[in-house]
């Protein structure tokens, strides 16, 4: 039978990967071919994205792909949410992205939330207000380079960036435009009323295009310096979540929630509508695009951002270990005795995490775990908590009974914190895919392509992924 074959680029905080996927028309095996590190710049106190180094990388792995498997259709790019460049006049990158980690929004934030009440701006966008949403981020920039008005033609969000550099074509995806803060929650344009209040040109944000749209096909030089064909360029479900909840393999929607489990953990619901209410607000849920029409509605926690800091600081203090080893030592430990936010300020840049935790518990009155294991059992146990919790609000603001959930992304190897999330939230856990953003985003392209009915993906992950159940074993619900 026929195969199409496609690439998936996921920028993902951990790593970056460039995934093949092979379609049959009943199941799409996936490889990966080339893995590297996202290693943002750090720079006179600040924080980029390194865009060159992951251009070649991202070239690197196409050219792998093609060396090995000859002719490729089509290929998209998506990466997390809310950051974005600025081009110039004439098509150029101006500056380098900054990294939503990055600390200059806080010097703006009063004088913005004063002219945009952050109830107001969730009434206005669905988005729930946060430092790092491109609103944020576009106003301090304004704000700090007032000269950027002049310079600047629009702004692009980090996949639509990557797209035009190996397109030429300039797009604004819908789903990653709907992390941005900038969009109207009824009409999903730029909120002419949020840009007004915060003297954000209207013409620095580009016109929509659907997510599943072909944009074009890879630049003639690269063609040629990478020795492929003219592999269609696709914006897909560009946001990184949309690709990962696009990959779901519900069995029936009705009362699943689903977390999708990486450097983020988004614990959330798809609705038909953005939820508005001031449950949704008060709770700290947000809502974005799916993939199609939908509405996801969902809260973003700190998630294995806390171990993948962990793990970075006890390397560089000679002590190496795999996420499979932190996993297991916190395995052999007992029940956690201590508990952090994970969503706590302190705990949101690059640093030492173990200290600043150690710090949150003393300064909390609880006691500072001991031992690596008891360090890590605290974190994984905080998450499956914060996890639960966000299920028992899920149910409140949509009267929706979650009777099950759906685990996906690199956090759900860890089988601990998915047994944890199972006895912590008293529900039955299903987990897979590992690679959801991946997927989702090779399985959108399929649709763009006319190859794919969609209302079949969940099948068709269901039959090329290996799917684990969990069950609540020791129930913690209620304590
Ligand atoms: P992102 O897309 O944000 O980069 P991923 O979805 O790839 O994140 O998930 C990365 C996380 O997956 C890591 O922080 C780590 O906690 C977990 N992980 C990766 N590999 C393993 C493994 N072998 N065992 C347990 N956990 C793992
Ligand atoms: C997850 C994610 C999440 C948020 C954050 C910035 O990778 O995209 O949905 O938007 O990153």
């Amino acid at each position: 039978g026929k195969r199409i074959k496609l690439l998936a680029v996921d920028l993902g905080a951990s790593s970056g990967r460039v995934i093949l996927g092979t379609y049959n028309g009943s199941s799409m095996v996936t490889e990966e071919v080339h893995r590297f590190a996202n290693t943002p710049v750090q720079d006179s106190g600040h924080l980029y994205w390194n865009v060159p180094a992951l251009l070649q990388e991202i070239k690197q792995g196409i050219k792998l792909a093609c060396q090995a498997h000859g002719e490729i259709t089509s290929l998209s790019v998506d990466t997390w949410g809310v950051d974005y460049g600025y081009l110039d006049h004439a098509g150029k990158l101006l500056d380098s992205p900054y990294h939503y980690r990055d600390q200059r929004m806080g010097k703006y934030r009063n004088r913005l939330e004063e002219l945009l009440p952050p109830e107001e701006q969730f009434r206005l966008t669905g988005n729930q207000p946060d430092p790092i949403n491109t609103l944020y981020q576009l106003f301090a920039d304004l704000q700090e380079n007032p000269l950027l008005q002049e310079r600047a033609d629009h702004i692009l969000m980090m996949p639509d960036l990557f797209l035009y550099l190996l397109s030429g074509t300039a797009s604004a995806e819908k789903t990653i435009l709907s992390t941005s803060g900038l969009l109207d929650a009824g009409t999903g344009d730029p909120s002419s009323v949020v840009l007004g209040r915060l003297g954000i040109p209207a013409g620095l944000i580009p016109l929509r295009v659907e997510a599943g749209t072909a944009i074009g096909r890879l630049l003639p030089e690269l063609c040629a310096e990478l020795g492929c064909g003219p592999i269609r360029v696709i914006a897909g479900a560009s946001h990184d979540t949309a690709s990962a909840v696009a990959s779901i393999p519900y069995m029936e929607k009705e009362g699943v929630a689903f977390i999708s489990c990486g450097t983020w953990s988004l614990v959330g619901m798809e609705t038909k509508a953005p939820v508005l209410t001031p449950a949704s607000y008060k709770y700290g849920f947000t809502n974005e695009g799916c993939y199609g029409s939908g509405n996801r509605l969902l809260k973003n926690i700190t998630g294995l951002w806390l171990l993948q800091e962990t793990r970075r600081t006890w390397a560089e203090a000679g002590e190496v270990l795999s996420f499979g080893e932190l996993s297991t030592l916190a395995g052999n430990e007992g029940a956690a005795q201590s508990f952090i936010q994970p969503n706590d300020p302190v705990f949101s840049t690059p640093g030492d995490m173990p200290g600043r935790i150690a710090e949150y518990c003393r300064s909390t009155g609880q006691r500072v775990p001991e031992t690596k294991g008891a360090m890590v059992r605290t974190i994984l146990e905080s998450l499956a908590q914060s996890y639960a919790a966000a299920i028992q609000e899920l149910e409140e603001i949509t009267g929706e009974k979650v009777r099950k959930v759906h685990m996906v992304g690199g956090g759900i190897q860890n089988k601990l914190l998915c047994q944890l999330t199972a006895d912590a939230s008293g529900r039955e856990i299903i987990a897979g895919p590992v690679e959801a953003s991946a997927l989702g985003n090779l399985l959108v392209q399929l649709a763009a392509l006319g190859e794919l009915d969609f209302s079949r993906a969940a099948e068709i992950v269901a039959a090329s992924e290996t799917l684990t159940v969990y069950r609540p074993i020791n129930d913690n619900r209620g304590e």
